[in-house]
């Protein structure tokens, strides 16, 4: 079938979103919203497969990153904004998507090998089908479009052979049920666009910008002041030459090709361009102008944040009616992906 183009992603409320959230992901979001029909989820259901969160600084969080999405420039009466753990279709289909998925996929996944590190045998069962939940949190929509930075590329490949396999193994019901091309769920498209895909900590250009870093100096937090995002800049790991001109300079220089892709996103213009600026020049001169471009770029989402914050009911209001819209169109794919199942009701 045709699919209608619809747009969902989310973010788990696991501490502050930080720069890379905010320029890999949120700045996409904003964009397609004026295009596209728009789902945009705070995952709490995914927040407590890495460790045990504290229940009362969850609730802070899935709070804080509805501000965040909201501040940085969604329309909440436009697109739909809900925490997942509000619509149980998700954990539903995922049941059955984990009766889809094959083991040999999830073994591959590299988060998990990240996440769960060397005590794998501690990890919990929820971090291992994290990304078979991910899967029902898009199809449940028939999501077509996932907007993610790309560290989420490989679990949007598995969502994809989740819906083939789906597909494959129910065809004769699909078909029966009049879906004349097989296809009943779509094969979502990650958009993985601009400067700023992977951003990196700005203590190790080698490894990406996290919540879940130890060292605070790693990353720029949306709720950090002007002082502090001005401080991790300065602080930020270089080498020791000045800026190339060309983009070939940057190669073999992670720190140095990170803060440039920075400053490039936040400026929405290239490379290139950053270095026609400031080829030649030394690093004290760049961080200083970066500094400006990040202060000037985040302090009103930073202050558009604490504004919102300071009403949880308004933001406790704008989850259940988005939640509410989120039902009434998962409700439907479910109970449809039931049938096909087999399943009586
Ligand atoms: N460094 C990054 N650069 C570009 N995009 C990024 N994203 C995350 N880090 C970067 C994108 O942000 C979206 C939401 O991510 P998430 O909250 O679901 O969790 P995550 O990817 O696990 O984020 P973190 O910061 O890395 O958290 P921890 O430390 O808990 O693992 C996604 O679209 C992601 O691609």
């Amino acid at each position: 079938m045709a699919f209608k183009p619809r747009v969902f992603s989310g973010m788990q409320p696991t501490g502050n979103l930080h720069l890379g959230n905010y320029l890999g992901a949120l700045v996409r979001w904003v964009e397609m919203e004026k295009t596209h029909e728009c789902i945009y989820c705070i995952v709490d259901m995914h927040a407590i497969t890495a460790a045990w969160q504290d229940p009362k600084e969850l609730q802070t969080a899935i709070r804080d990153v509805t501000a965040a999405y909201i501040a940085a420039g969604l329309d909440p009466r436009k697109s739909i904004l809900f925490n997942q753990s509000q619509v149980s279709a998700h954990a539903e289909l995922a049941w059955i998507f984990n009766c889809t998925a094959r083991l040999g996929w999830l073994n591959r996944m590299t988060q998990f090998k990240e996440k769960a590190g060397k005590d794998r045998e501690n990890a919990s069962i929820g971090l291992y089908g994290y990304p078979v939940l991910m899967a029902a949190d898009i199809l449940v929509y028939r999501g077509t479009h996932v907007p993610v930075g790309e560290d989420q590329k490989q679990h949007l490949e598995l969502t994809r052979d989740i819906a083939q396999k789906f597909n494959s193994d129910y065809r004769k019901e699909i078909a029966e049920a009049g879906y004349t091309d097989g296809e009943f769920f779509p094969l979502a498209e990650p958009v993985i666009m601009g400067t700023a895909t992977r951003v990196m900590s700005l203590r190790d250009g080698t490894k990406k910008m996290s919540k879940s870093d130890a060292s605070d100096l790693s990353r720029i937090n949306m709720t950090d002041d002007a002082d502090t995002i001005a401080r991790k800049i300065q602080k930020a790991k270089t080498d020791a030459e000045g800026l190339p001109s060309e983009e070939a300079g940057l190669a073999s220089r992670p720190e140095a090709d990170n803060l440039v892709g920075i400053y490039a996103a936040l400026k929405d213009t290239t490379k290139l361009e950053v270095l026609r600026e400031f080829g030649g020049s030394q690093f004290s001169t760049f961080k200083k102008a970066l500094a400006d471009v990040a202060v000037t770029r985040l302090t009103p989402v930073n202050a558009e944040m604490r504004r919102l914050v300071s009403d949880p009911a308004e933001i406790d209001r704008i989850l259940k009616d988005g939640s509410e819209r989120a039902r009434a169109i998962a409700e439907p794919i479910l109970a449809e992906t039931k049938r096909l199942v087999g399943f009586i009701g």
